[in-house]
């Protein structure tokens, strides 16, 4: 396997000598969230722990947790930690409830931000030599940005396209010879989708690689976003409160997104106790980012419901694994009493052949809960007969019932007919919150 790295020694450092690295910067960062941040120290205060307290990442469960409540309730700049006059950014996230949070960013920040989606790139064997498609929003979206940060540190050709005028994406596509499509999945199936319909077949654009994040994906949807742009497409993640896209990053092995770990320690936690699980174990990944100076978080909970491994990585990278994020604890539907994720849904519908345009509807009904899922037929699949289309919506409602333990309702609906998304796309409409 050819070995790419943007910054080789770090990447492939020895563990020992990354965790000795993570734990002198854990004791630094300790102290400048302690001394600069009023609202962390009386955190910390009420767990009773002090900085003298924190010598190495084995003391990193003293710390107190941090969770997106603490953040709204500092809203706007309560968590920052250096002088406003210091910063030079701000984004923000896309959240649909309550406050938006606000991350802020020195220079600082911004440079170790690019080295990390740098790293992302090169991973997908990017050189100065690419042209980089960033269709991920820009704006207070951290994605644009993100990438485009990264595109410059390797010296790519960067296309600052932003998201949406799909036609326009293609046009520039074609007539600039891209080579890396940046986006998130759902609107990487779309640019797909309308190649296909203004008859460009997948081995005629340039593209090589995609770099596809910011939403859950799974591997059935990536094999179909390979297959309709002729690429081969790699998982990034991030989050806002940590900086953005390249917190993590796929490798040519595709098992798992690699953390940057000089730069943020993850742990895995139980979300009802809070007890840190060991290696392997699925729960809520929590981080701690190292080098942040604007907005240090501690052990913050992000929610997402993963696992990590450290299993000798063929591609020569030390650091450790996540696994592709199985939803998010407050993303879980609870139907009937049994707990559904979108991605359990999506795995069937495109196993079963079906397009990954769907919507999933939840409601209460005689204070019942049901589950109707609207899924798009494919243009081939549409001149059936009525008895053809109830047969085909049967067999679909076994396979989703046999994944879930409970009968969804499906629906099947005409090609085009469900919205699509040109940034992180939205799937579940559950109307019991609006009753
Ligand atoms: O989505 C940052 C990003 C931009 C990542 C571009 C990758 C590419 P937020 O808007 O703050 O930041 O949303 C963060 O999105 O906690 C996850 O739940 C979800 N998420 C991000 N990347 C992935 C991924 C950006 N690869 C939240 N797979 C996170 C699954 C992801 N979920």
């Amino acid at each position: 396997m050819e070995k790419r790295y943007y910054q080789p020694e770090i990447e492939t450092m020895p563990v020992a000598d990354l965790q000795a690295l993570q734990s002198e910067k854990l004791v630094k960062q300790v102290r400048h969230v302690y001394n600069n941040v009023p609202y962390y120290r009386a955190l910390m205060e009420k767990k009773g722990v002090t900085p003298d307290d924190i010598r190495s990442i084995a003391d990193l469960h003293k710390l107190p947790f941090i969770t997106k409540a603490d953040l709204r309730e500092t809203y706007p700049d309560g968590l920052l930690a250096v002088p406003k006059e210091e910063c030079v950014r701000i984004h923000s996230t896309s959240g649909t409830t309550g406050k938006r949070v606000i991350a802020y960013y020195t220079q600082h920040d911004i440079d170790l931000w690019d080295d990390c989606c740098a790293r992302a790139i090169v991973a997908t064997g990017g050189s100065k030599k690419d042209v980089l498609q960033v269709a991920y929003g820009y704006g207070l979206f951290t994605g644009g940005m993100g990438l485009h940060g990264g595109g410059h540190k390797v010296g790519c050709m960067t296309l600052p396209m932003s998201s949406g005028n799909t036609d326009r994406q293609i046009q520039f596509m074609t007539d600039l010879n891209a080579t890396i499509l940046c986006c998130t999945p759902s609107y990487a199936a779309y640019i797909g989708e309308s190649l296909r319909e203004q008859g460009i077949k997948p081995e005629e654009n340039t593209l090589r690689a995609g770099i596809f994040g910011a939403e859950p994906w799974t591997e059935e949807m990536r094999h179909d976003i390979e297959k309709s742009l002729g690429i081969k497409a790699y998982d990034i993640y991030g989050l806002t409160e940590l900086s953005g896209p390249g917190v993590a990053f796929e490798c040519e092995a595709q098992t798992g997104m690699h953390i940057n770990e000089d730069h943020f320690i993850a742990e895995i936690i139980d979300p009802d106790t809070g007890e840190v699980l060991p290696l392997g174990s699925v729960g809520e990944l929590v981080f701690t980012s190292l080098d942040k100076e604007a907005f240090p978080l501690l052990r913050y909970r992000t929610r997402d419901i993963c696992r990590l491994t450290r299993e000798e990585c063929p591609c020569g990278r030390t650091h450790i694994k996540m696994c592709k994020p199985m939803g998010r604890s407050d993303d879980m539907l609870i139907i009937r009493g049994v707990n559904v994720f979108p991605s359990q849904i999506e795995t069937v519908l495109i196993n079963e052949g079906y397009s990954p345009n769907y919507q999933i509807l939840v409601d209460r009904q005689n204070h019942n809960d049901t589950i109707d899922i609207n899924v798009e037929l494919l243009p081939d699949q549409f001149d059936d007969t009525v008895k053809g289309i109830v047969q085909r919506e049967e067999k679909l409602e076994a396979a989703l019932r046999a994944m879930l333990g409970i009968g969804p309702r499906v629906h099947l609906v005409a090609p085009k007919s469900i919205q699509r998304s040109e940034g992180k796309a939205v799937r579940v409409i559950d109307k019991r919150t609006l009753h």
